[in-house]
């Protein structure tokens, strides 16, 4: 089943979406590697046009690649995987949104937009820094994505947004100034001018909404924002040079309403139409 609307070949497309369905090192809840198909179905529930942009789905070439082939269980087998699927991928200039999968899928795709942009500045919108240097051992996890992410891109090119769980022993600390510091969805509007036109890769860790919107997820946090608050973030990207998304951490089962996955659909068409 490929997301509504996206019935284009690779090679006529503009925008590319991606399954990535690995959950191997959730910390609380598993599940994620569901989540793509379930965006898919839930996508048909929800009409192509946008409201809020007044566009369509229908109006976009999308293709649908389906989910990458991963294995089970060998985690660095997996971020070689993703990574070189995603090299192979970005060789041709569309819109990619990867549909994860838990956090962690981040840091492969990341990487190989790095080797391709070299100013890449990645904007993370996040209930958790996930900037742990190593959880329980596991310096690669989804705890830690950002601070492995950040090793690459630069910690001066990462902004987060959303973030209210932190831990003491993360490694926020050496880099906070103003714009590491300020965490509420608004100040996207202040650092917007200062990214100019460089490429920008957005991480969306859909923990960043709020409990009561979003239950659907592996480590929920309260005191998040509405949809209409990160739908409104998120219009703001329009603005920047958005080379790659990706959308991750629902966890469908954790929601027996759904309402989660048809959220996560939601936010993917207004991604896609941005
Ligand atoms: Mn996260």
């Amino acid at each position: 089943m490929n997301f509504y609307c996206a019935a284009f070949e690779f090679q006529k497309s503009n925008v590319v979406l991606t399954g990535v369905p690995y959950d191997g090192t959730s910390s609380f809840r598993p599940g994620s590697r569901f989540a793509p198909d379930a965006i898919r179905e839930a996508s048909y529930g929800i009409e192509s046009y946008s409201p809020y942009q007044k566009k369509d789905l229908r109006d976009k070439k999308i293709c649908d690649l389906g989910n990458i082939p991963l294995s089970f269980g060998d985690k660095q087998l997996n971020l070689d995987i993703i990574e070189t699927f995603v090299d192979k991928l970005i060789k041709k200039r569309k819109r990619f949104i990867f549909m994860g999968g838990e956090h962690l899928v981040s840091y492969p795709i990341i990487k190989s937009f790095k080797k391709k942009y070299k100013n890449l500045t990645v904007i993370q919108l996040d209930a958790h820094s996930d900037l742990i240097d190593s959880y329980r051992g596991e310096r690669f996890s989804h705890a830690t994505v950002m601070k492995r992410a950040a090793e690459i891109v630069g910690f001066e090119n990462l902004y987060q947004l959303g973030i209210r769980s932190l831990n003491s022993t993360d490694t926020l600390l050496p880099y906070r100034d103003e714009k590491m510091q300020l965490f509420s969805l608004s100040n996207a509007e202040k650092f917007i001018k200062d990214i100019g036109k460089k490429p920008v890769y957005v991480t969306l860790d859909l923990d960043v909404l709020d409990t009561s919107v979003f239950p659907g997820t592996g480590t929920p946090e309260p005191g998040g924002v509405s949809y209409k608050e990160l739908l409104e973030c998120m219009l703001l990207f329009s603005a920047l040079n958005i080379v790659g998304i990706d959308v991750v951490e629902l966890s469908p089962h954790y929601d027996t309403s759904g309402i989660s996955s048809i959220t996560a659909a939601s936010i993917i068409r207004e991604l896609i139409l941005l």
